[in-house]
Order: C-alpha cells, then structure tokens, then sequence
C-alpha cells in the first residue's frame, strides 16, 4: 500500500556532509520525495518529536542534543513506506545495526544516530504536522 512516512536527518548527519548519501540511499530504493527542508530544532518541537519517550533516562539528554542544531526534516512516499525507511535505516543502536543499513555503516553515536523515522501512520501523522503545514504535504 503507498504510505507516507516522516524522516528527520540529525545533526550529525548535516556536520559530516551525510544528507546526500542518507537521501540517495531512499531515493534509490524508490522512494518518493513529498517535501523536504532544513530547520533550526527548538526545544518544543524536540520534546513533542519525542514525547513518546517522557521521563525516559535518556529524554533530557537527546532533547538537548537536538535543540538549537539544524536537521533535515522530510516526507517520504512509496509502498509500505514506514517499514521500508525503518528496516534502511536499522536498529536503534548503531552498534547492532546490520551492515547495509544506514546506522549500520554510516554511525556509531546512539543518541545522534544519524535519523529519525515514523515507525507508524499515527506516528507519521503526529511527527509530520510538528514540522509541515498541511498545504506543504498536498
Ligand atoms: P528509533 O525509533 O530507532 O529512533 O529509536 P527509539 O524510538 O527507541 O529511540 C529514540 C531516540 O532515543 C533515538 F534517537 C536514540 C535515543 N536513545 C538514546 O539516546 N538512548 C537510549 O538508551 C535509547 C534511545
């Protein structure tokens, strides 16, 4: 089923010259480009991106590695979209990740692991709207 899906490059990904090889590697998968920008992360929208994760040992910690960095922050389109970007992308801790994966050959750090990805529709929904108007998403 053609879905959308939310995908935010993390600061590193911008320091280390990365966006390119993250977004080739969508592209070339087949995936569609909806939109896309860069922006300055505010702490709001750090905390509502990760709100899911509140009072975890490690919310206070990624919150302030994101705020005031600039990310990349865009919409992706294609079949099954959420579980395709969430399986290229690969485990959480790049130490784990599977070789092939973005976390797996490009990172090392697990809390600035390269990118964020929706793992829902729900979560699509809610992370896209913190970033996009709905007239940037038509
Ligand atoms: P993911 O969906 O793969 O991005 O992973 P999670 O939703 O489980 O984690 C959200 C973010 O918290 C990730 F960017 C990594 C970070 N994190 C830590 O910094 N420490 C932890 O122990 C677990 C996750």
């Amino acid at each position: 089923m053609t879905e959308r899906t939310f995908v935010m490059l993390k600061p590193s990904a911008l320091e280390r010259g990365l966006v390119g090889e993250i977004l080739g590697r969508f592209e070339r998968k087949g995936l569609k480009l909806v939109a896309m920008k860069t922006v300055l992360m505010t702490r709001d929208r750090a905390e509502e991106l990760y709100s899911v994760h509140k009072g975890k040992h490690f919310f206070d910690d990624l919150v302030s590695r994101m705020t005031g960095q600039r990310v990349v922050v865009m919409v992706l389109e294609g079949r099954s979209a959420v579980s395709v970007v969430r399986r290229l992308i690969g485990a959480t801790d790049p130490v784990s990740a599977d070789p092939g994966t973005v976390r797996g050959d490009l990172g090392l750090d697990l809390t600035d692991n390269l990118v964020h990805a929706s793992d829902s529709g729900e979560s699509f929904e809610r992370e896209s709207s913190i970033f996009f108007q709905p007239s940037e998403l038509l």
